[in-house]
């Protein structure tokens, strides 16, 4: 790996911005995700391996470091914000189909919960990973999850519950998917849930953090 990718991905593991940001402090003062993104594709290497190589990697580092509590909420914050800012300067590459996403990625808080923080961070990871991700809000009712996957035809689904209340909905929306899409796969999560849980109401994947979604996520690519 090059350099300067190698450089791009520790900006995005350590939430390093753009060269005007004071954090993280070690890091003060050097260039960040947004001057090293826009130098590489000034060198000539290519938006895809900026993404494959460098972001992503950087972004896989996090979700693992998150997972075993080393970093913690505001850190992963700092990483996603230092990746849509390197993810600007890659825009016209994806809108031209130069670099392809991954798959696509519905994901909503359950009908009658209005927590959205995990689901968010959620959405970074997998995002920041290559997916692209169609976020359908909180207190997502099961009609609105069926038209968005009859929208986005091969999509995966995910659900967020943070309420024992909710849970009950998280039952009534996967068996509604299935029935509408059987093959469409359901994945669960939420602070609430296990993976008995998930057996009891039929979805495919249950995860208690992003990055364990998003290692079975790209599992799933054939
Ligand atoms: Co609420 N709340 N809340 N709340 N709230 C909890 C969840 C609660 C445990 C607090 C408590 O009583 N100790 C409790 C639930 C109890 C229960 O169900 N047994 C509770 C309650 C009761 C309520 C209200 C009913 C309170 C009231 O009004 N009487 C009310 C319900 C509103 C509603 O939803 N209809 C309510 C409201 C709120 C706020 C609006 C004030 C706010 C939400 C703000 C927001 O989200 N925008 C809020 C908050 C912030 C919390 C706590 C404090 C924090 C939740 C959180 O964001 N955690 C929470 C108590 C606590 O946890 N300490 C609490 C951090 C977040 C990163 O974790 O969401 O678990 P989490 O997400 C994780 C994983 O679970 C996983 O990845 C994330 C990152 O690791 N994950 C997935 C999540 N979704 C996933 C999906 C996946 C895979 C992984 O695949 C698809």
């Amino acid at each position: 790996m090059s350099e300067l990718l190698e450089r791009i991905a520790d900006c995005i593991e350590f939430g390093k911005i753009n060269k005007a940001a004071p954090f993280p402090p070690q890091m003060k003062g050097e260039d960040g995700a947004d001057e090293l993104t826009s130098q590489a594709l000034k060198e000539g290497i290519s938006a895809r391996r900026i993404l494959t190589e460098g972001l992503m990697v950087g972004m896989e580092k996090v979700g693992i470091k998150f997972r075993e509590n080393k970093v913690f909420v505001p850190q992963v914050l700092m990483s996603a914000k230092a990746m849509k800012t390197a993810m600007v300067h890659l825009k016209p590459y994806f809108l031209s189909g130069e670099v392809k996403e991954k798959g696509i990625f519905i994901i909503g808080t359950v009908e009658g919960d209005l927590h959205d923080i995990g689901k968010n961070l959620v959405i970074m990871m997998v995002e920041g990973t290559g997916w692209k991700v169609v976020d359908l809000g909180t207190d997502v009712k099961a009609d609105q999850f069926i038209s968005a996957i009859g929208e986005n035809p091969g999509a995966f689904v995910g659900l967020s519950a943070l309420l024992t209340t909710t849970m009950v909905n998280m039952d009534k929306i996967t068996k509604a998917i299935k029935e509408a899409f059987p093959k469409v796969c359901v994945a669960v999560g939420g602070a609430p849930l296990n993976d008995d849980f998930r057996k009891k109401i039929g979805a495919d994947i249950y995860s208690p953090d992003p990055q364990g979604l998003v290692e079975y996520l790209n599992s799933q690519l054939s």
